[in-house]
Order: structure tokens, then C-alpha cells, then sequence
């Protein structure tokens, strides 16, 4: 019988001081219920809670473990890094050499800026959007998150009123007022709101693969369509590459997709489990921020060297021959998923885009936030913790994406699909 005792204490001892218990809202387990689990180990696929049960695990820290947990290299350049200094408040080179690398393998990345998460850089990207064109507007896509920015906590104002209205207490109305949200994969109410807005539209931010309805991949077409409508109107047209970035090619969704977008956003895989963001992109935009411009963005911590350390020894060890690994594994346990779902006749379909993979418990297709939303959530928990029972955690949530490793082997996708039948099996 597993116990997570040592779980449910830590718990009960967070939620006194933390609030909700957690530092970020989904690790409360609030969509499948039962207490948090609190961990203390992790090595490449696996992680250990406190009661010390093992699990195989697909969350990947929401995405930055790509190489699995503890690969040698960045626990080595981290450690040497560490031992050089944790943070000097003034240049170093490890900046220099992570910025080199993400434009070597994102060359859309004319000029890079270093934050700490993918909140700072999608905030301060669309700052510079806005001050390179002198307008106010941005335009997102509902289903799609780009962190807990104000100006992003949004969603589409009642019927015709193209104005956002807030998504989140505590940002004001005036702030959403300027951020406009159209479907994503539906270049017609992207249109729309372009026309509707006079010319006032700075931006147009969207996951250029979405992660957090659950995996919805771009239609054929669709973000060569923005970019089309962001060269019509000189519109600054943002791929939010948090997730995707280094995720679903070497060179991120732009490159799986061959769309050059003005400006990018990274975040997760980029700091190897380190709190680092970056953004950037073209030179006469970036050019805006201070201090080469007037736009503002600073940070204590931007640039820190050991989290620069841990992000360039992640992204040296990605080439190629990673990528192939991670699309036949990840091919493997999206196939079995299916596979056991139908022997099982429960009704779920999949989407996929690399290591991205969603189980999403109804017909399908899927293909926009209101279709993700008819999925069966209740069903979903049941699912997760049944997965969790027999040591596998997969993301908290059936509208995110669970992350396959290089480290996952292909015995460890097989032992996942064993557990992935009994558990359908047991909902069918
Ligand atoms: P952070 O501020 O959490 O580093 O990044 C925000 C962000 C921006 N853009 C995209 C596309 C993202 O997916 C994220 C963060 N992703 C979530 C998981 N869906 C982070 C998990 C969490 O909030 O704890």
C-alpha cells in the first residue's frame, strides 16, 4: 500500500506559511484532487517523493528537463560555476556564451536580453512591441498562457465588445481593455480584431505550439498567416517559445514551422531547471530597451552565472540524434496511449508535436480552446491518480502538455503503456 504521509505532513505545514501550500498554483493538485505530493529526488526520468515511492515522471519541471533529470554535464557546470561565484551584480562572461548559443540555434535572435522566467520575458517583450510602435493593443489567443503578466491575464470581452476584460482579480479594467483575444487556428477573428482596433495594435503574441489547453498544434498555414497580417498592419508578431523553444527542434517552433517571427520568447529549457527567461529578436526592436533605449526592463538576477552555466550545458547537448530519440519515444507512447485507450473503449484522442503529447479524454479533434474545454475532466483526475498509484506523474491537469525526456528509454515507455492499459482498463 503507498503511503504519503510524509506528504500529506509537509503539506499540512505548507499551507500555514505558503500560501494555497505551493509556489505556483498547479502543484496544489486542485484539478485531480488529493494532497500535493512534495519531492526530494530526482535522476533522469524518475523522481522520488518523501515517503521515498518512485515514479516515473513526464512533467520535466514543466518542460525545462529535456536531457531528464541530473544529466552530469550541467550538474558539473553548475557546481564549477558555483564554485567561481552565485552572483557578481555586474557582467560575466556565461551571459555571453548562453546568448552566443541561443542565437547560433535561433538565428531570429539577432539581440538577446536575460531574464528569469518566461513571465519577465514575455512581459518585457511585449513592452518593446509596444514601445517600438508607439501603440497600446496586443492581441493573444485564448488557451494560450504567456505567465501572469497583467496585460495577459485576460479574456475576450462579452459578444461584440472586442475588449479584453480581466481574467485574474486585481488587474485593473483599463489594463485589459488593451489586450484583444482572438481563437487560436482561426486567422478570420484574428482579422477581425485587427480591424476593429484602427491601427492601434503593437503585438500579436501566441504559442507558436500550444501547450496549455493541453497540445494543440498549429493548422497548416496558420502562423504564416499571422505573419502575413503582422507585415500588412507593422505589427510586431511575438512567438511565445517558453515550451516550445528547444523543445520541439533545435531551433524551437520557428524552425519546425519555418516561420521568422519579429521577436521570441524562452523560458524552461533555456536554464536547464534554473530560473532563467530570455527574449529578443530583431536589432532595430531590441534596440528599444534600455539602455541602448527608452524602453525599461532590468533585473537583479538577469544573467546570473550559474543558471547561465546550467542553461548553456543543456543547450550543448542538444543535436539531432536527441530530437530523433525524443520523436520515437514519444511516437511510441503516443501510439500506445491510443492503442490501450481503444482496447479499453474509452473515448480519447492525442495530440503531438515532438515531446509534447496530450491524452485529451474525449472524440476530438481538438484544435482551439473551446474544443479542448468539452474534454472530460472528471475522468481525466481519475485517470491521473491512477497513473500516480502505479508510479507514474504526469501533469496535474488534462489542459497541459507532459514532456518525454532523453532520458526516457524505451523500456520505461513500455512500463509506462502497462500502467497507461490497467488504469484504463479500470475507467472503461
Ligand atoms: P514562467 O513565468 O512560469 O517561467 O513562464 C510562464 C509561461 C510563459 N509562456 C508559456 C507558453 C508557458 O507555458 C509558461 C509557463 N508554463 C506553465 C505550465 N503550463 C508553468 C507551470 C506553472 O505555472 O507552475
Amino acid at each position: 500500500m503507498t503511503t504519503r504521509e510524509r506528504s500529506e505532513a509537509l503539506a499540512a505545514r505548507a499551507r500555514e506559511v505558503m500560501v494555497g501550500g505551493v509556489n505556483s498554483p498547479v502543484r496544489a493538485f486542485k484539478a485531480v484532487g488529493g494532497e500535493p505530493l512534495f519531492f526530494e529526488r530526482a535522476d533522469g526520468p524518475r523522481m522520488w517523493d518523501a515517503d521515498g515511492n518512485e515514479y516515473l515522471e513526464y512533467v520535466g519541471s514543466w518542460g525545462p528537463m529535456i536531457l531528464g533529470h541530473g544529466h552530469p554535464a550541467v550538474v558539473e557546470a553548475v557546481a564549477d560555476a558555483a564554485r567561481q561565484g552565485f552572483s557578481f551584480g555586474a557582467c560575466a562572461e556565461g551571459e555571453v556564451l548562453l546568448a552566443e548559443k541561443v542565437r547560433e540555434l535561433v538565428p531570429s535572435m539577432e539581440r538577446v536580453r536575460m531574464v528569469n522566467s518566461g513571465t519577465e520575458a514575455t512581459m518585457s517583450a511585449l513592452r518593446a512591441a509596444r514601445g517600438f510602435t508607439g501603440r497600446d493593443k496586443i492581441v493573444k489567443f485564448a488557451g494560450n498562457y504567456h505567465g501572469h503578466g497583467d496585460g495577459l491575464l485576460v479574456k475576450a470581452g462579452s459578444g461584440a465588445m472586442t475588449f479584453g476584460v480581466p481574467d485574474s482579480a486585481g488587474v485593473p479594467a483599463d489594463v485589459a481593455r488593451s489586450t484583444l483575444t482572438a481563437t487560436y487556428n482561426d486567422l478570420g477573428s484574428v482579422r477581425e480584431l485587427i480591424a476593429a482596433a484602427e491601427g492601434d495594435v503593437a503585438a500579436i503574441i501566441v504559442e507558436p505550439v500550444a501547450g496549455n489547453m493541453g497540445v494543440v498544434p498549429p493548422a497548416d498555414g496558420f502562423l504564416e498567416g499571422l505573419r502575413g497580417l503582422c507585415d500588412a498592419d507593422g505589427i510586431v508578431l511575438i512567438l511565445d517559445e517558453v515550451m516550445s523553444g528547444f523543445r520541439v527542434a533545435l531551433g524551437g517552433a520557428q524552425a519546425r514551422y519555418d516561420v521568422r517571427p519579429d521577436l521570441s520568447c524562452f523560458g524552461k529549457v533555456v536554464g536547464g531547471g534554473f530560473p532563467v527567461g530570455c527574449y529578443g529578436g530583431r536589432a532595430e526592436i531590441m534596440d528599444c530597451i534600455s539602455p541602448a533605449g527608452p524602453v525599461y526592463q532590468a533585473g537583479t538576477l538577469s544573467g546570473n552565472p550559474v543558471a547561465m552555466a546550467a542553461g548553456l550545458a543543456t543547450l550543448r547537448q542538444l543535436d539531432e540524434a536527441l530530437y530523433e530519440g525524443l520523436e520515437a519515444r514519444s511516437d511510441q507512447l503516443e501510439q500506445g496511449l491510443r492503442a490501450a485507450a481503444g482496447d479499453a473503449g474509452v473515448t480519447a484522442t492525442t495530440n503531438r508535436v515532438g515531446s509534447m503529447v496530450t491524452l485529451f479524454f474525449q472524440e476530438g479533434p481538438v484544435t482551439d480552446y473551446e474544443s479542448a474545454t468539452r474534454s472530460d475532466t472528471e475522468r481525466f483526475g481519475a485517470w491521473w491518480r491512477g497513473m500516480r498509484d502505479r508510479g507514474v506523474f504526469l501533469p496535474p491537469s488534462q489542459f497541459e502538455a507532459l514532456f518525454v525526456s532523453a532520458s526516457h528509454t524505451t523500456d520505461d515507455i513500455g512500463a509506462t503503456l502497462d500502467a497507461a492499459r490497467e488504469v484504463l482498463g479500470t475507467l472503461g
